[in-house]
Order: structure tokens, then C-alpha cells, then sequence
């Protein structure tokens, strides 16, 4: 083949389609979202989506560490047009692009981007499943409980309380090591937020083995990672890194155990480089790459 394939600013292993018509039932569909306006400590998640997707083409198509292939139909649709400095109006948009997905049964992947967006695929999902019925598992360093920060509801720091009020059947947060003296109040008030610490993932793995294995198979979930539940010496290039923090080995176990479930809808966000071929953009793509080469 006299011809070079590598296309780095689609996923690796992406199937090409522009017609929605057109797309396998019940796969997946990739949406970057170069935002990052709210980034309080470290900004540039807005290259995430281009350095995550250029990352990815450092894998094999065979994962020796599952015994799998990447085998899983998904598409990769580019990036959205996101508004900068208007939280807003970009997580309007986004909304509305994940409702055209859904539409045509594919199940979001979104690259962030801050977590702020995050709220965005969960309220176009509702449409589809129903807050009360669906489980948010959300992987970070931080609650993101807030109901402000820095004077904003739209933010970061306050994406999980955002969720939170829409009234979802419960939040399952893990690798937790940061915080607010009202947020642990807050958590301790509601009968529908669990909260798991870095240290719970070192100490008391079980007891979050049996809350994942608790959900049935089929109730709906939704995944949200923020890249920094990673420790920052494997992942250090995120908005806020937090020392103590989660092994890519204990991730992988945790993706092990979830992509047995229904995932409905998966973003990976908060990586924070502009520097391609980044061992942070690696981690991150090799998150994406393993939940895609394990779900069914
Ligand atoms: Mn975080």
C-alpha cells in the first residue's frame, strides 16, 4: 500500500460515515468538544478532543491486556462548534447534537472539553430513558457537588450538582480525594449519592465491586470520567491534579466491571495538552480504547 491511512483527527478504528441514516443500531458515535472557558487552575482541555484522537493511533487493533480485538461499531463525527466563554449556549448545542444521535440509536462518546459539559449527552439521554432511571457513575479527583463556583452555576466545579438536581436515580462518584466542607455535607443529606475515595479504591475495592454489581444489567448508565481521577504521576496534564489518586490498573478493572453493563453514554474530559503524542493524551485515548475494545 503506497498510501499513508493515519488520519489523526478521527479515533482510531472509526468507522466513516457522514449520513446518520446510514449507521449500525446501538453503536457508538465520537464528538469532540473543544471547550474549556470555565477551567479554573489549568486550561487547554480544549485540545483534548485533537490530542486524544491523535493518541489513539498509537494502539493495535488487537488488546492483549482484555484478549480482544476493538471490534465494537463506532463512528467518529468531529468536533462540535462550541461557543467560547459561554457555557451556555455550548452545552445547548451540544445537547441538541447528542438528541440527533440518539435519535438514530448510537450512544454518545464525548471528548472533552471540561467537565462542565458533561450535563449536555445526560439531558439529551433523559429524553430517551428518563432521569429517575438512570445511574451516573463519575470517576474524578472531585465531587464537582458545588452549586456555584466563582459566582457561576455553569461550571466545571459544579457539573455533578447540575446533574444532580435534575433528579437521576443516583450518582455513584469514585477516586474522590478533593472537596468541600458543604459539599460532604451536602452528599451526606441525600439518600441518592455514594461517594467512593482514592483511598476506598486502595482499602475497600470490594465494596465498590458489589455497588457497580448492584446495578442490574439492564438499567440504564451513564459514564463520566474526568481524566484527573487518575494519579497525576501517570496523568498530569489535566485542569485541577490532585496527588493520591487512582492506577490505570484499578481504571481498567473498573471498566472491566462496566462495560459488562448498559452503558448509554460514556465522556472522557479534563485532559489539558496541546502537545500531540503526550503519555496523558495516551492514558486518556487508552481509556477510550479499552471501554470500546470491552463493551459488547
Ligand atoms: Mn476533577
Amino acid at each position: 500500500m503506497l498510501f499513508n491511512t493515519y488520519k489523526p483527527w478521527k479515533f482510531a478504528f472509526s468507522q466513516e460515515t457522514e449520513d446518520l441514516n446510514n449507521v449500525e443500531k446501538n453503536s457508538f458515535g465520537i464528538i469532540g468538544v473543544p471547550f474549556d472557558s470555565t477551567s479554573s487552575y489549568s486550561s487547554g482541555s480544549r485540545f483534548g478532543p485533537t490530542t486524544v484522537r491523535e493518541a489513539s493511533h498509537s494502539f493495535e487493533k488487537h488488546n492483549i491486556k482484555f484478549n480482544k480485538d476493538i471490534a465494537t461499531t463506532f463512528y467518529d463525527f468531529g468536533d462540535v462548534n462550541v461557543v467560547h466563554g459561554n457555557c451556555k449556549k455550548t452545552i445547548a448545542i451540544l445537547e441538541e447534537v447528542v438528541n440527533d444521535l440518539v435519535a438514530f440509536d448510537l450512544k454518545p462518546i464525548i471528548i472533552g472539553g471540561e467537565h462542565s459539559i458533561s450535563i449536555a449527552p445526560i439531558k439529551a439521554l433523559a429524553n430517551k430513558y428518563k432521569f429517575e432511571n438512570m445511574t451516573i457513575i463519575h470517576l474524578d479527583a472531585h465531587m464537582d457537588l458545588r452549586d456555584e463556583y466563582q459566582g457561576e452555576k455553569c461550571s466545571h466545579a459544579t457539573v455533578m450538582k447540575r446533574i444532580h438536581d435534575l433528579n437521576p436515580k443516583e450518582i455513584i462518584e469514585i477516586g474522590i480525594r478533593s472537596g468541600s466542607v458543604e459539599e460532604k455535607e451536602f452528599t451526606l443529606k441525600q439518600d441518592n449519592i455514594a461517594i467512593f475515595t482514592s483511598k476506598d479504591t486502595k482499602e475497600r475495592f470490594q465494596a465498590i465491586e458489589d455497588k457497580l454489581n448492584s446495578i442490574a444489567n439492564k438499567e440504564p448508565i451513564y459514564l463520566s470520567i474526568d481524566i484527573d481521577v487518575l494519579d497525576p504521576s501517570y496523568v498530569g496534564e489535566v485542569g485541577n491534579p490532585v496527588p493520591n489518586g487512582v492506577s490505570p490498573d484499578t481504571l481498567e478493572i473498573l471498566l472491566e466491571i462496566l462495560a459488562k453493563k448498559n452503558i448509554i453514554g460514556f465522556d472522557l474530559v479534563e485532559l489539558a495538552t496541546n502537545s500531540l503524542g503526550d503519555s496523558s493524551a495516551v492514558t486518556a485515548a487508552k481509556i477510550i480504547y479499552d471501554f470500546l475494545t470491552l463493551v459488547r
